[in-house]
């Protein structure tokens, strides 16, 4: 496969930008490869700088969920930027999002849009710190939130890949309140509170774990932090980021009935431009600027072309059999790649909720960070290389998710299928 014209822009890159990315995770670095350039996409598939074609997994890494350049899309885009693009004023399609996204998600009364998933965690934990005067939160080890200082310790994502979960440049003061529980594992959370519930302003958890590969909540998981949060008075913060209507219309809380205090959104909401947002309880949001305390502010929140391209997507993925079809496409494609790895005995696991899931090196059931984290990444490494070969575009890491979208059809799923099986069963795990 050639991939000169890639090669060329990346030694450019290289030059003028840190890693020669603008997010770690790009770089290919956990697989020993060069990143390939994406010159187009068009549905489920993207092209690069020189020409080859691959079905599409990482979607953006979740954003694209009715696949890339949806005509209503681009038009709607076309439109707005017709009119002009951002005038640091209120604008009437901000509002509409705001009122589409409070309609969809159970939990949420009242919601501030801001420009990543990034910007909403750190907004939500800082409210969260703002109601309860109290500085400690509560994240699980391998759960991503973005990079704010707070969650930089024992992350996932890239920068688990990188293997650098804890980073430098995290100021003492904030890595000491910020205490580590093990995702699925109510015990390690109750010892937490044990010791240091009054102190505790949040716990912010990935209802759905998307950033150590996927692993879905233990039964009681979810319903004991939301029982130990009301008990202690801490803020319970569902980061739907990933999750936010992708294995839901109303997000994971909707899917396990489970009530957060606070949301944070991003990736859907913007339908692949940047918009972030967080959002609760009325009596929570209303602390924050200028109606409260809190400060948190943004001069390109609700962004009219970035709201755009959100609102119109979530007007899309709320078509009635909308999602009873992008889920049975999904089910029936990880039942089938379940079905592949049982009847070649193949060492491998597979998780998913719906329309994201994960390959896991590793036999037996992954259920935690630990779980997780015993995956052959070498051997994943080589996996993914392969398939890339092969026409597949699946996130270059093990701890990451694939993404299924509406625009992947059944003779792409099929495919897809054919070449996973031809590569896993070309490494050496067959024998
Ligand atoms: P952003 O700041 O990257 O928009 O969102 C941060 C974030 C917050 N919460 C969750 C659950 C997330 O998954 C993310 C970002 N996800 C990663 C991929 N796993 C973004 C990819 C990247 O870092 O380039």
């Amino acid at each position: 496969m050639n991939r000169k014209l890639s090669k060329q822009h990346f030694e450019k890159a290289n030059k003028v930008m840190p890693g020669g990315v603008n997010s770690p995770v790009r770089a290919f670095r956990s697989v020993n490869l060069d990143p390939v350039f994406i010159a187009s996409a068009k549905g489920s598939k993207i092209r690069d700088v020189d020409g080859n074609e691959y079905i599409d997994y990482v979607g953006s890494w979740g954003p694209l969920i009715l696949g890339h350049a949806h005509e209503e899309v681009v038009q709607a885009l076309k439109d707005t930027a017709a009119r002009g693009t951002s005038f640091g004023a209120p604008t009437e399609i901000e509002v509409l999002l705001a009122e589409k996204i409070i309609e969809m998600v159970p939990s949420v009364d009242m919601v501030r849009l801001v420009n990543s998933g990034t910007e909403a965690t750190m907004s939500a934990v800082r409210l969260a710190r703002g109601v309860t005067g109290r500085d400690k939160i509560v994240k699980f080890e391998g759960c991503y939130h973005g990079h704010g200082d707070s969650f930089l310790i024992k992350a996932g994502s890239g920068a688990l890949t990188l293997g650098e979960p804890s980073s430098p440049g995290v100021p003492k003061g904030s890595a000491q309140d910020t205490l580590t529980g093990e995702f699925n594992n109510l015990g390690s959370v109750e010892k937490l509170f044990d010791e240091s519930g009054k102190e505790i302003a949040a716990v912010i958890v990935e209802p759905v774990a998307g950033n150590m590969g996927v692993i879905p909540p233990r039964p009681g998981f979810l319903e004991g932090l939301r029982k130990l949060c009301s008990q202690y008075g801490s803020v319970l913060i569902f980061d739907e980021v990933m999750t936010g209507f992708r294995v839901h219309p109303g997000g994971a809380q909707a899917l396990y009935n489970i009530a957060p205090d606070l949301t944070t959104m991003g990736k859907v909401i913007g339908g692949g431009l940047p918009v972030g947002a967080y959002g609760g309880k009325r009596e929570i949001m209303k602390t924050v600027a200028p109606s409260g305390p809190v400060y948190q502010a943004g001069t390109l929140s609700g962004n009219p072309l970035a709201v755009t391209a959100g609102l119109k997507t979530l007007e899309i993925i709320s078509r009635p059999g909308f999602f009873d079809e992008l889920n049975r496409k999904a089910n029936d494609f990880f039942g089938k790649s379940i079905a592949l790895i049982e009847e070649n005995e193949l060492p491998l696991s597979l998780n998913h909720v719906n329309s994201m899931g994960c390959l896991f090196f590793k036999p037996g059931r992954i259920e935690t960070y630990s779980d997780a984290t015993e995956s052959d990444t070498d051997m994943f490494s080589q996996y993914f290389a392969s398939l890339l070969k092969a026409g597949v575009y699946i996130a270059p890491s093990q701890f990451e998710a694939l993404f299924i979208s509406a625009a992947h059809s059944e003779e792409d799923l099929a495919v897809t299928l054919d070449k996973m099986r031809e590569v896993l069963l070309s490494l050496s795990i067959a024998s």
